[in-house]
């Protein structure tokens, strides 16, 4: 058998166990474990310290089920967990947690020799000649692949690692019934025949002698990360399982999946957490029916899935796959399907997904916990998918995400059977998980004309049961012929064609490609002139005390007025020198502060700056009275949004001024329905938020701002306040620039009718250039 030697006793027997009360021995901190240089303070600002070498990692005794622990300490040393629980800012002592569960659920040498499963109704293709048998694809080295290249990376280091249990039956009876779970405790014992004989009364489901443990381990897996992020040891986390989960049923497995893994999740954090509001993001490339249906009357359970769909023609052929399936009873509205009617969806397609369906509905719900069920064949080079989405874009999911629940996100792995792409994929969400800023989007973002006649039909659909999309234009729209292929975008890939290989070979150098900048040794800096002791920093966000040259800083103040007293020019010159710091790379992101009177001169300046020093691209977004100077080249290099004011005005395509909205709802719908798209559309390598004069945004609102812009320009981000800003501003806005997830904003209030009609004016005028805004197709006469 190709089963690893540990068997059935390998749950307890082979763990590494190292919990929070009992931090890892692997030691040291984020730089220490990387290698990387470990910033210190210093009166001449920041510098680098002495690069650390990283420590080996203690071996784990040829264990085949390893769920050990791994803290990301901050600042430099470690944090026991008890102590950093009880820390004045409540913040968890760990970022990231890791569940893993390493067990070999099947036997492709066994499964291969059953026979196929019973044909579904409904039309399907048929299967390809000569194909290898498709529960091949599901294979332990899906773990491996992960779990080594986050080793490789460094990544798995920084996480802490938690012991898999197996989920009890009692806990497996909260979402399956007691016939169903004796059933699968039954395979236990059976032969090789009565296995298939009974695989075969399931849909793509392939049993083994120990896949009851397996999926037990799975379950269980997803169990210890839910508590642990709802206990507060940790902040968010991974579990990397198999069998994966979200096709199963109350008494059926079904596509690869034995136990509903996030589904018994949520349940679980609801019975035994008390939670009221879960929100479950299936981002696998295939419709969790499981989940569906397991939820489909709760409304605490909000569903949402994305997933390839074909108008019917893809696995699982479910009509209740389509958009219109939105929930039944009291769960009305609370199950959100998007079905995408062609392959290649990519990256444009899935961020516009969120931004226009998802989130506006996410914030609304104002969910506790976020479970994902995180399938990675919805990335390139999927043979399962066929999708197009890059690495990169997971980690703007994951960080899109982040925003919610107050940061408590737990993913557990679904499918993606590409092991490149499935590594590289994992490693992104892992990584933004533990607050790294998510690289940049590569390729246009230009979402194609099928995802916004999917997107649309959803919003549709949804809209009578959630006032964030209603008085928006989410009519239907006539379909169009499902035939059109997708604009420009190749056609479907046919395994082992030209075409097909063409793409692999793009695939391999795209993935291959080793980043080539280093990522910035300071994360976050912070630059103020009056250095306030109330002010709380993470102790790994450096406190900036130099400042560019005198001359130069005279020279660069020199044609303004306001920037000629003393105090403006000592802002002007730290400014000067933190902005040179993140035009360098050295910086990532960072906080300055600038007199009132001197607001409008000292980002005129930083504007002028970044273009003249390394910017290609620059998004400043303006809050308060900050108008953009009038002698700003109008070259397409920098986008200027104004917030504030009476007016909604599109002055060009890169001079856009809206108010700001009273109410949370219509902040909301502005920063979703129009300052992200434009960003995402944009692509700015730098991003500049000002808080000037009169800026009137409150504090959470400010930092969910600020969270959301770090999705761009890999999070390169400075953020401009005026000097009599409270250190309560500065500090949150330090904490979330620094990687930390923003306070929820609770029940959010509708937003008021003439908030909706600025959006949508503002909307009309500028969607024809900048194809982000668009949700709904454009209709062709
Ligand atoms: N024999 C997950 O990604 N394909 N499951 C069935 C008909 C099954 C995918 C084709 C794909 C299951 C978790
Ligand atoms: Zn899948």
């Amino acid at each position: 058998m190709g089963r690893l030697g540990n068997g059935r006793s390998g749950g307890a027997a082979a763990t590494t166990r190292v919990g929070p009360g009992d931090p890892a021995p692997l030691g040291g901190d984020r730089g220490g474990a990387n290698g990387e240089a470990e910033p210190q303070r210093s009166s001449e600002g920041w510098r680098l310290g002495a690069p650390r070498l990283p420590r080996p990692l203690v071996p784990r005794s040829g264990a085949e089920l390893a769920i050990a622990t791994r803290s990301r300490a901050r600042g430099g040393t470690q944090v026991r967990g008890e102590e950093a629980g009880s820390q004045a800012r409540g913040a968890s002592p760990f970022d990231c947690s890791l569940a893993s569960c390493l067990l070999r659920a099947w036997d492709p040498a066994h499964a291969g020799a059953r026979r196929p499963p019973a044909p579904q109704a409904g039309p399907r293709p048929p299967a390809a000649p000569g194909r290898s048998p498709e529960c091949e694809i599901e294979r332990p080295e899906r773990l491996t692949a992960a779990l080594d290249r986050l080793r490789q990376r460094g990544l798995e280091q920084r996480c802490l690692r938690l012991s898999a249990r197996e989920a009890s039956e009692e806990e497996l009876g909260l979402v399956h019934s007691p016939e169903y779970v004796s059933l699968v405790r039954e395979t236990q014992v059976l032969g090789k025949e009565e296995l298939q004989a009974l695989s075969g009364q399931f849909d793509a489901i392939y049993f083994h002698p120990s896949t009851f443990h397996c999926a037990r381990l799975a379950a269980g897996a997803g169990l210890q990360l839910v508590d642990a992020v709802l206990t507060g040891a940790v902040q968010n986390g991974l579990a990397l399982v198999r069998p994966p989960g979200h096709h199963s049923q109350r008494a059926a497995a079904n596509g690869f999946c034995v136990f509903n893994n996030v589904a018994i999740a949520a349940a679980h954090a609801k019975q035994k957490h008390g939670l009221h509001r879960i929100l479950v993001v299936d981002w696998d490339v295939h419709h969790g029916q499981g989940i569906q249906y397991l939820f489909e009357d709760d409304p605490s359970v909000l569903y949402f899935s994305w997933h390839r769909y074909e108008h019917g023609r893809f696995w699982p052929f479910l009509r209740e796959s389509d958009a219109d399936a939105v929930g039944r009873g009291q769960g009305l509205g609370f199950t959100v399907n998007l079905p995408w009617n062609q392959v290649g969806m990519g990256n444009a397609d899935y961020v516009a997904a969120f931004l226009h369906l998802l989130l506006p509905l996410a914030f609304e719900f104002d969910p506790e916990l976020v479970l994902v069920s995180a399938g990675f064949d919805s990335a390139i080079g999927d043979p399962e998918g066929q999708m197009q989405a890059t690495p990169e874009c997971f980690a703007h999911l994951t960080q899109l995400l982040q925003v919610l629940a107050g940061g408590r996100v737990c993913a557990v792995l679904e499918g993606g059977y590409h092991l490149e792409s499935l590594a590289e994929s994992v490693c992104m969400t892992v990584q933004t998980l533990l607050g790294d800023p998510a690289p940049p989007l590569s390729g246009p973002m230009v979402p194609c004309q099928s995802a916004l006649e999917s997107i649309q039909s959803a919003r549709a659909a949804q809209a009578p049961h959630w006032k964030s999309l209603q008085h928006q234009d989410v009519t239907a729209v006539p379909m169009s012929p499902s035939s059109h292929s997708p604009e420009g975008r190749p056609p479907p890939l046919l395994p082992g064609g030209p075409v097909c290989k063409a793409a692999a070979s793009a695939l391999s150098s795209l993935l291959d490609q080793p980043c080539l900048c280093p990522a910035p040794s300071v994360r976050t800096a912070v630059a103020l002139t009056t250095p306030d002791i109330t002010l709380v920093l993470p102790p790994d966000v450096i406190q900036q005390e130099a400042s560019a040259l005198r001359e130069e800083t005279e020279a660069w103040a020199r044609p303004h007025e306001s920037l000629a007293r003393e105090e403006a020019l000592t802002a002007l010159g730290k400014l000067l020198y933190l902005l040179d710091g993140m035009l360098d790379g050295q910086v990532n992101s960072g906080i300055a502060a600038t007199p009132a009177s001197a607001a409008a001169a000292t980002l005129d300046v930083a504007v002028r700056r970044g273009l003249s020093h390394g910017a290609q691209r620059l998004l400043c977004v303006a809050l308060g009275q900050l108008d953009r100077p009038p002698d700003l080249a109008h070259d397409g290099r920098s986008l200027w949004l104004n917030i504030r004011g009476k007016e909604a005005a599109a002055l060009s395509m890169f001079h856009v001024s809206t108010p700001l909205p009273v109410m949370t709802g219509g902040f909301l719908s502005c920063v979703l329905g129009l300052v992200l798209p434009l960003a995402y559309g944009f692509q700015p390598d730098l991003v500049l938020v000002a808080l000037g004069p009169g800026h009137g945004l409150q504090g959470p609102h400010a930092a969910l701002l600020a969270a959301m812009l770090r999705g761009l320009a890999g999070g390169r981000v400075l953020a401009l306040l005026e000097e009599d800003s409270t250190p309560q501003l500065a500090g949150i806005l330090a904490r979330v620039l620094n990687g930390e997830a923003p306070p929820s904003l609770g029940p959010s209030s509708v937003a008021s009718p003439e908030d909706v009609q600025a959006l949508m004016y503002l909307r009309g005028q500028l969607e024809p250039q900048w194809k982000m805004l668009q949700c709904h197709p454009h209709l062709v006469a």
